[in-house]
């Protein structure tokens, strides 16, 4: 097959497209569709692309590619040259998959393009589809594709579970450059064009990472970034100006602080002319930020986006701002309201290179949450969707959490603001505003471990992300199939056991974990286990409130926090009453007796008893479903799979009873079906 890379630019400039062009002879005799082909190709922008496939027979063979005009084209099957023209021979070569000169063209507007368009060729081939039938016309749904990283610099990350960070140790860059490029490559092949390497939380070494010190490692990673198109960006800490500066103060308003961050700016670009921008997590969780100073967030971030805008480069700015500090005796404040108090006063005001980064739900990515309602409530302003693929909440790469659905889920919410269809994934994208900037960013899931996230599975969630955030419309099988052909090959029993396996793993998780959307009840700190009470009397603002009578927190209007105010009128509605409140966000919202009947029929305290029953049942039915592919992968790749599946079954139990005794101790209610509850 010969396969064509066109540069689309040396044929045509967008100026003259559609209006008037002209495609060379050479490339119309060959090639049928090329008149539409370019059409489509302008049409989807910079990363888009077109690939086509044509049979054989269809077009000029003629060998005479006399008048074909040097660097047009590109042979990419042949890899000792870039540059040449193809002969005869090799531009009828043959493979197993398409006829004997038939021919395949990636066609795109920008190199960007011209990598996704070869990454989806190598999708297609690798998932067993047929490439002489082969169109496909694509452009990313969102701008901004990004991962951030919560790696620290002495070499630990953040709620990673992959083993420490291969970007940092000992508080010096690894520059393992090589696992570096892999990197980068399997980003690029799932569409990420963004990554911020350090974490939010940004500590005394990271803060010099914009410093000389620093910033040549950092510009040698964003060479290598470069190369498949992901922009880099840093963390910052924003008392820079006075931990790496010696100013005697970070307020946005101080022109020796601006001054401080226009030139730290500069020199940033000095060593990386493309660098992303600053990604900033201020007043948040004891990160100093503008509060200190009386300032609003809109100061703080238009300081910052001042000192990058004549470089091009961006702010992001994250809304998880909120009170851990609170009195547990206080049931005034409500931590899921903070983020819409904070920042939707503030819209309009923020500078057009900022970009608030906002997380999914209100409180902090647990098994099942409301949307956030700041989505929508920010018309003016720039925004980023954060989700997190590193499993913090969700059995942290122990237990098998296939995030997808949940994803896919929240991106398809109505936000119904200005009564109109508003889903959350036209906002993320910026779409339904026509607002450039915007798009997905998530906390990542890798690690220096040798399969890249811990549990094998969770690669699926980071492959996953990269798709939602291509094309958010792709199904959640879909994209489970897809990644289990491109790991394991194209055995059906596989596949189809690993997708059915993967697609199950949600509602496994959260029927054994905390229950009807109340979230939390893990051990404090490190996240992981049951623990019901763990958070029931800190300040970290997290509560279930449950006693003998009943459980959940009340945040309606009338009795409650008023936090369902925050959403549009019928979403409002539908969560502040306890009639149309769906069954899995009741105690988010509403404090019920166990006897509460829901829409299901079955009482809250039944429900709790039975999911735990049956998710604890269904984590041993795992392994057994594992079990059958036994022989048919390599030993290695069952068996780490295998492991983690026993310890997760293992743990359900553990979840299952300390959840069933808790409530079975404070109700006194009875498990209809009699079975063992301690
Ligand atoms: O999810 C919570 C984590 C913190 C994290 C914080 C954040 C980086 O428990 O570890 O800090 O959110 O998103 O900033």
């Amino acid at each position: 097959t010969g396969i064509w890379l066109i540069p689309l630019h040396t044929i045509v400039t967008p100026a003259n497209v559609p209006d008037t062009y002209e495609l060379p002879e050479w490339l119309t005799s060959m090639y049928p569709q090329a008149h539409d082909d370019v059409q489509q190709c302008m049409a989807q922008g910079e990363e888009g692309y077109v690939l086509r496939a044509w049979p054989a027979g269809n077009q000029s063979t003629s060998n005479s590619h006399t008048g074909y005009p040097h660097s047009t084209a590109t042979l990419i099957s042949d890899t000792s040259s870039d540059d040449r023209h193809p002969t005869a021979s090799e531009s009828s070569s043959t493979t197993n998959t398409t006829s004997n000169g038939s021919r395949l063209i990636i066609l795109a507007s920008s190199p960007e393009g011209v990598l996704y368009g070869t990454f989806h060729l190598l999708r297609h081939m690798g998932t067993g589809q047929p490439l002489d039938q082969l169109t496909a016309i694509s452009r990313p749904a969102n701008r901004l594709r990004m991962i951030d990283h919560w790696d620290n610099a002495d070499g630990s990350i953040e709620r990673g579970y992959a083993g420490q960070s291969f970007l940092y140790e000992n508080n010096a860059f690894t520059r393992d450059w090589d696992r570096l490029h892999d990197y980068a490559r399997l980003l690029a092949s799932t569409g990420f064009n963004a990554l911020s390497i350090n974490n939010v939380n940004v500590h005394a070494t990271e803060t010099l990472f914009i410093t000389d010190a620093f910033l040549p490692d950092v510009a040698e990673i964003a060479n290598i970034l470069r190369k498949y198109a992901i922009r880099l960006y840093l963390s910052v800490n924003f008392a820079a100006p006075m931990e790496a500066g010696g100013l005697s103060t970070a307020d946005p308003l101080d022109e020796a602080v601006r001054r401080w961050w226009q030139e730290a700016a500069a020199n940033v670009y000095r060593y990386m002319p493309d660098f992303g921008g600053f990604l900033v997590k201020a007043d948040s969780e004891n990160r100093p930020g503008p509060f200190t100073y009386g300032r609003d967030h809109a100061d703080g971030a238009n300081m910052l986006a001042a000192a990058l805008e004549p470089h091009g480069g961006q702010v992001i700015w994250r809304c998880f701002v909120y009170n851990c500090k609170q009195d547990w005796r206080d049931r005034t404040t409500d931590r899921a309201r903070a983020a819409y108090d904070h920042f939707q006063p503030l819209d309009g005001k923020f500078a057009d290179n900022v970009m608030l980064q906002i997380k999914n739900g209100p409180l902090d990515f647990q098994v099942r949450e409301p949307v956030s309602p700041l989505f929508g409530a920010m018309q003016q302003t720039h925004q980023l969707l954060e989700f997190q693929i590193t499993q913090e909440y969700t059995g942290q790469q122990r237990h098998v959490c296939y995030l997808v659905p949940q994803w896919k889920e929240i991106l398809d919410f109505d936000t119904a603001v200005n009564d109109r269809f508003a889903p959350v994934k036209q906002i993320a994208s910026g779409s339904i505003w026509q607002r450039e900037w915007n798009g997905i960013a998530a906390v990542g899931n890798v690690g220096a471990d040798g399969n890249w996230t811990g549990h094998l599975l969770a690669q699926a969630n980071w492959y996953g992300l990269g798709r939602l955030a291509w094309e958010p419309d792709t199904r959640a099988e879909t994209i489970a199939r897809e990644w289990a052909m491109l790991v394991f090959g194209m055995d059906t029993e596989v596949v189809e056991t690993i997708t059915t396996m993967l697609l199950d793993s949600l509602s496994i998780y959260e029927n054994y974990t905390s229950p009807l959307g109340i979230g939390w009840m893990v051990n404090p700190n490190h996240h992981y286990g049951p623990n019901v009470d763990g958070y029931e009397y800190s300040p970290w603002g997290t509560y279930h409130y449950a006693d003998h009578m009943g459980i959940g927190v009340d945040r309606t209007i009338a009795t409650g926090t008023g936090y369902t105010a925050q959403y549009a009128p019928i979403n409002r509605d539908r969560y502040d009453s306890l009639e149309s409140c769906p069954d899995e966000l009741l105690l988010f919202f509403h404090h019920v007796p166990y006897t509460h009947v829901l829409h299901s029929g079955k009482t809250v305290i039944q429900h709790i008893y039975d999911t735990h029953f049956e998710g604890a049942e269904q984590a041993a039915e795992l392994i057994a479903r594992w079990q059958t592919l036994e022989g048919r992968m390599a030993l290695g790749l069952y068996t780490q799979v295998a492991e983690r599946l026993a310890e997760q079954a293992e743990h359900a139990k553990e979840w299952r009873d300390v959840i069933n005794s808790y409530f079975y101790r404070k109700s006194g209610i009875a498990d209809v079906q009699g079975r063992v509850i301690y």
